[in-house]
């Protein structure tokens, strides 16, 4: 199989065959197909997109691009959640130690920041000592241990991804809905985690400029993530301004621990407490959430469960 040919298809159209996703996900991990060679065909998959056949096959090559994660039992269920990001979105520091203190695991494998977001590791590494990368061991120890683990995801975990995601944010194609949606769900489907609440922003500030692009860019993730019979559910948050006061990964960590002490802004708890209920939902922890949480103000959801 040539590059060229699956490049002028997409180019061209047409549907990506099977073995044309296969063969050329897996030659440019290898370092086959070029990096200028990916790029365009991702400028393709941006400009002509792919039906959700595709989608689902770009994503099952993504993953078998490395390996599937497993914790083996830690005696918790495994829950966690994605944000598409967005100037000010700390929200995973609050959000994992909350769920955890609610009875269930959260394996938050990271990554850092894309376009004009900070990453979550990016955040932490201003904490000094702070380290983002865990070996697998490590990783499902501190999950039995304290319920939460923070790092950077493993370099055998979809590196197909890995190499992709850093073309696209030099080459203009990262606002691509099935790129985005494969690429999102091949890192957290390979993460083994039994359940994922996605938080898909919209509004000026998020890569995601209206709430129906949100709920397109929502609505394909919660196939993949159902199609490979991982819960999945999404709720569309608003980024037209920045979440919370703090911007910057210093700022960003102080105000998390503000709002771990009972305090901090109220757009940023409001966002915590709603995402951890759908996070408990999905674990099968209902009690506390009914207890605790307040109405929606900012939000609506999408996906079922
Ligand atoms: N996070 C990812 O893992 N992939 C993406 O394409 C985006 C955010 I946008």
């Amino acid at each position: 199989m040539h590059a060229v040919e699956v490049i002028h298809n997409k180019r061209d159209g047409a549907r990506l065959t099977d073995s044309q996703i296969d063969w050329v996900v897996a030659a440019y991990t290898r370092g086959e197909v070029a990096d200028e060679q990916m790029a365009a065909l991702a400028m393709a998959i941006l400009l002509n997109g792919m039906d959700a056949g595709e989608i689902a096959h770009w994503t099952q090559a993504m993953i078998d691009s490395g390996e599937v994660l497993s914790f083996g039992d830690v005696g918790r269920p495994l829950v966690d959640k994605h944000s598409t990001g967005g100037v000010g979105d700390k929200i995973t520091l609050p959000l994992a130690p909350l769920v955890a203190a609610c009875g269930a695991a959260v394996p938050q494998l990271s990554g850092r920041g894309l376009g004009h977001t900070g990453g979550t590791l990016d955040k932490l590494e201003s904490i000094p000592g702070w380290r983002a990368s865990l070996s697998d061991e490590e990783i499902a120890a501190q999950l039995a241990d304290v319920g939460a683990v923070i790092c950077a995801t493993t370099p055998t975990l979809a590196p197909a991804d890995r190499k992709l995601y850093a073309l696209r944010d030099v080459t203009g194609t990262v606002e691509s809905i099935p790129l985005i949606a494969s690429s999102i769900m091949s890192k957290k489907i390979a993460e083994g985690t039994g359940g994922l609440v996605l938080d898909v922003k919209f509004g000026s500030g998020a890569f995601m400029k209206t709430p129906e692009r949100a709920r397109q860019l929502a609505e394909t993730m919660v196939a993949i993530g159902t199609a490979h019979g991982l819960a999945t559910t999404a709720l569309l948050t608003d980024m037209s301004v920045p979440l919370g006061r703090a911007v910057g990964n210093a700022l960003e960590v102080a105000e998390s621990v503000e709002v771990l002490r009972g305090g901090g802004p109220s757009d940023v708890v409001e966002l915590t407490v709603a995402l951890a209920r759908e996070m408990l939902a999905l674990a099968g922890i209902t009690d506390a959430t009914r207890r605790r949480c307040s109405p929606p103000a900012r939000r609506t959801r999408c996906g079922s469960g």
